[in-house]
């Protein structure tokens, strides 16, 4: 029998996973000294590439000595949570990083209190230890701390530290230690995380913990086997989380090994592994001996907290830009994201109108990105949170919010929360001038709040946020501040008018752009809409007035990326999501159907 660990690395977002794999790739020499590859070489996808963040778990293997040790990527975004959890059923051990610097942040916490319950031993990396304000025995001390708030077991407490600075390959075991690599992970790892459980010789059980598609092969699903052998051409039963059995038979069997995917012969107890040939395969299933299939535990899904509406794109400039507009095809591409997206849920809710559920704005960013790349036309409301009721009550989700600013512009952040609900848990300084702020806040007072609080700190506050249970309603919560700024007219802009509207508030547009009646040009500094002409011309006069025209001075327009659009709507609003732009408009393009419509 091979000899196998299987580890997941763990942490909050940006904390350094991706680039200690990169590292336990690079030194376990895994990657041949002739292969190429890019910085983050498992964040593999044009969004993760693009981002600098991972989206997907993923799985890798390297050796080391004579053992094979299985590695899971998981992403850090809170967003992604759901992942996580599902990953940490198919490993026994867990590197869990944290920064030397920013400690444990709010993903910390979630994915530290999965694996504790899990009863996974963690290996704890503090990583980052290169940046001057690192503070490492700070920090371990917030992961003991953490740890026992969390009721970790006495043999989760004691875990061994390790002190990274991933990105230079440096590793070691004691702060003091001048240099040192990577030989110290792999060598806590052999030694702190136990053997794979199960047994070759049981019959045949595997679980599927994600999805992936291949256009020569089909569906499939990447799982970890937990007994038994399987054979390429095996026969197998698909034990479905339902309860119903689909028969199938393993088409092909691939391992993994560093970036490669390879096609295998065999494989058994205790490795991870991905099989290709079931159709009907889904995250959970398990794939059993077809004679004695015996299913394995279901997986626990995250329910969603969040939903948006996809909408066929309605806007006077529909279909100029994208090829796929029609609600076939728009219902289609959403059937298919569902089929490989446990974490997302889909319902429509009317012609042309489709639900879509999942764990947070980035999530449902991310889904809409992916569709203008292939060329898809759309509309996306305004995200509204999931309510549900729990023993009679009416309950909403809650999340940790974490935020870091400059000493001076606490008071007023903590002023702005106030009116959204939230509550202050804690306060602590931060060294160079920061504080850092702790609050409990309903996730609805959380939307919008983003581009509020960069304003307010002028882009130097930091925030983060993850979920923390259902809770009951908390009644109404201040919304956006200021009102919008909508085009009265179709046409191309011209410096000249919005030159005069800039005064007005701030642009999301700038010179020769296309707008239409009811599109929004920019927010203005006021509460109410107002309604404005961007297209207007210079009126024609005698007198020539040398170089006045030169003289238009425009503010660059702000910049509206797809999630500050989103986050940025009311529920009168849209966003207008096509392959070439992201278009904010109302509801009701006219100036008389809003009013008829706001008097209903
Ligand atoms: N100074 C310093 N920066 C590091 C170190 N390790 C990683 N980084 C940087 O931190 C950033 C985030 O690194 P990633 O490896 O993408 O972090 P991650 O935890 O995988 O992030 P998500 O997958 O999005 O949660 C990158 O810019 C890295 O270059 C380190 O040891 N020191
Ligand atoms: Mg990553």
């Amino acid at each position: 029998m091979q000899k196998i660990r299987n580890i997941a690395v763990i942490a909050h977002v940006d904390h350094g996973k991706t680039t200690l794999v990169d590292g336990l790739l690079e030194q376990s020499g895994t990657f041949g000294s002739h292969e190429q590859h890019d910085e983050r070489a498992m964040d593999s996808n044009d969004l993760e590439k693009e981002r600098g963040i991972t989206i997907l778990s993923k799985n890798t293997a390297i050796r080391y000595k004579d053992h094979k040790i299985n590695i899971i990527d998981t992403p850090g975004h809170a967003d992604f949570g759901g992942e996580v959890e599902r990953v940490l059923k198919m490993v026994d051990g867990v590197l869990v990083l944290v920064d030397a610097y920013e400690g444990v942040m709010p993903q910390t916490k979630f994915v530290v209190k999965k694996m504790l319950a899990l009863g996974k031993k963690p290996i704890v990396v503090i990583n980052k230890i290169d940046k001057p304000s690192a503070e490492p025995d700070r920090v371990v001390d917030e992961m003991f701390d953490l740890f026992a708030d969390m009721g970790a077991t006495d043999e989760q407490q004691d875990f061994p530290v390790i002190y990274a600075a991933a990105r230079d390959g440096i590793a070691k075991l004691d702060m003091d230690e001048e240099g040192g690599d990577f030989q110290c992970i792999f060598e806590t790892i052999l030694e702190h995380v136990p053997e794979p459980e199960g047994s070759p010789e049981n019959d045949f059980q595997a679980q599927v913990f994600t999805l992936d598609y291949d256009n020569y092969v089909g569906k499939i699903g990447i799982s970890r086997i937990f007994n038994g052998k399987v054979h390429k051409g095996d026969n197998i039963m698909l034990a479905k989380a339902d309860g119903e059995m689909v028969k199938g038979k393993i088409s092909k069997l691939i391992g993994f090994m560093g970036l490669n995917r390879m096609e295998i012969e065999q494989a058994e107890a205790g490795d991870i592994v991905a099989f290709a040939g079931m159709e009907t395969v889904d995250v959970g299933d398990t794939v059993a001996d077809p004679v004695n299939p015996v299913a394995l535990d279901p997986m626990h899904v995250e329910e969603p907290t969040l939903t948006v509406v996809f909408a066929v794109n309605d806007s006077p400039l529909a279909g100029k830009e994208g090829k796929h507009v029609t609600s076939n095809k728009l219902k289609d591409r959403l059937e298919a994201e569902m089929t490989t997206n446990v974490a997302m849920k889909l319902e429509v809710v009317g012609e042309g109108k489709f639900k879509v559920s999942g764990r947070g704005e980035l999530q449902i960013t991310v889904l809409a990105e992916n569709m203008r790349r292939e060329d898809f036309e759309f509309s996306i409301s305004r995200p509204e949170v999931i309510t549900k009721e729990i023993e009679g009550v009416k309950c909403e989700p809650f999340e940790h919010l974490v935020i870091d600013v400059p000493e001076e512009l606490g008071g007023s952040v903590i002023e702005r929360l106030g009116k959204r609900k939230a509550e202050m848990k804690s306060m602590m300084p931060m060294g160079q001038g920061f504080q850092r702020i702790e609050f409990e806040i309903p996730a609805r007072a959380l939307i919008g709040f983003r581009g509020q609080f960069l304003t307010d700190t002028k882009g130097e506050g930091i925030m983060n946020h993850s979920f923390l249970e259902f809770r009951p309603f908390s009644g109404a919560v201040e919304s956006r501040s200021y009102g919008a700024l909508v085009s009265m007219t179709a046409g191309s802009t011209l410096g000249f008018s919005l030159f005069g509207i800039q005064d007005r508030g701030a642009l999301f547009i700038g010179v020769q752009t296309e707008v239409y009646e009811g599109m929004i040009v920019g927010e203005h500094s006021r509460q109410n809409d107002l309604v404005v002409n961007p297209i207007k011309g210079k009126a024609q006069s005698n007198v020539r007035s040398s170089g006045a025209d030169e003289a238009i001075k425009l503010i660059p327009p702000r910049d509206m990326s797809l999630e500050r659009a989103l986050e940025w709507i009311e529920d009168d609003e849209l966003l207008e999501v096509t392959p070439k732009m992201i278009r904010i408009r109302k509801k009701f393009l006219t100036e008389s159907e809003r009013k008829r419509n706001s008097r209903k």
